[in-house]
């Protein structure tokens, strides 16, 4: 069996309220008190006082996989069918090292951390997820980025006898995705492999899936089989279906309204049907982390 999860403090080591994040995503933040609480419950990461982390039944039976079905629990329905072992994934385009890549022996090289996200999705609703995963800048070094390379663009398995939705014309397959390249290796950009300290359920994207905490939910493309430096703004898949609904950048806006409906506030999934809405934070509360990287951008057209 791979080794598909090592931390010296697991989940239950922390009381939920005080979240437990690593230091490297301290100095990230551009905190300096980082210094030697590596495992120390502390909060941060802007998550704010009632960022409860939702649990784990939560988390991995309410899910957006098309591959799998449209409807929220079709992913937990239908996504045990998926072969995750073995997996590779081919990386490639403007590389030093390009080739495939076994899942087992990226999870040998990297550092397994554990990361509480906030994750919003553009159809307004979230979650707090306590994800386990490594930077994919680590992964994006170990293949040698070359300086041509201004973007980075995802690929999930097309594999209709396991994802029966991809008999389907739900999306055109390939789900695909892509990152700035300084926005791939931000390091608060994660490839997550676990959540709760447990392997990442199928229907979560086994066995890696993106998570970029400030960009809508939909950029956190799941289930990776290739990865692409190129020199041109690769393809997304919603931005493809519908550009005027979905931008390359996607980033969290409570500003910039979906065209259908307002991007201000958000229900925070297994608060109940009747729970307040709360207020939407721009860049999904990681404002301090990544506005830099949008500097002199007009957000309203490159939403
Ligand atoms: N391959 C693939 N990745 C995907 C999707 C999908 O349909 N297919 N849905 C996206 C959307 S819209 C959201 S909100 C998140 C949901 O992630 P979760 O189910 O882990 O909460 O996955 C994203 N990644
Ligand atoms: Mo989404």
């Amino acid at each position: 069996m791979a080794k598909r999860y090592t931390s010296d403090l697991t989940w239950n080591d922390v009381t939920p309220k005080e979240v437990f994040f690593n230091r490297r995503a301290f100095m990230a933040g551009g905190a300096a008190l980082a210094a030697g609480t590596i495992g120390g419950p502390v909060t941060a990461q802007g998550l704010r006082e009632g960022d409860t982390p939702n649990t784990f039944e939560e988390i991995s039976s309410y899910n957006n996989f098309y591959e799998f079905g449209t409807g929220k629990d079709d992913p937990a329905k239908y996504a045990s069918a998926l072969t995750t072992s073995p997996w590779n994934v081919e990386i490639g385009g403007l590389v030093d090292n390009p080739g495939d890549y076994s899942f087992a022996d990226i999870m040998e090289k990297m550092t397994i951390e554990e990361r509480v996200y906030r994750f919003r999705c553009v159809e307004a609703w979230s979650m707090v997820v306590p994800w386990n995963g490594f930077e994919l800048a680590d992964l994006l070094n170990l293949a040698g980025v070359q300086d041509k390379a201004k973007y980075v663009s995802f690929e999930t398995l097309v594999r209709p006898d396991e994802m029966w939705g991809q008999k389907r014309s739900f999306l055109e397959w390939p789900y695909r995705e892509g990152l700035r390249l300084d926005e791939a290796m931000h390091p608060l950009t994660i490839m997550a492999t676990g959540i709760y300290g447990k392997d990442i359920p199928n229907q979560n994207g086994a066995p890696m899936r993106l998570v970029v905490p400030w960009k809508y939910g939909f950029k956190s493309i799941k289930s990776i089989v290739k990865i692409t430096l190129t020199e041109e703004e690769p393809l997304a898949t919603w931005n493809m279906i519908n550009p005027r609904e979905y931008g390359f950048y996607s980033n969290v806006n409570p500003d910039v309204d979906h065209p259908r409906w307002s991007q201000a506030s958000e229900r925070r999934i297994g608060g109940g049907l009747f729970a307040k809405r709360i207020p939407t934070l721009k860049f999904n509360g990681y404002e301090e982390e990544v506005a830099g990287l949008y500097e002199g951008m007009d957000l309203t057209k490159n939403y």
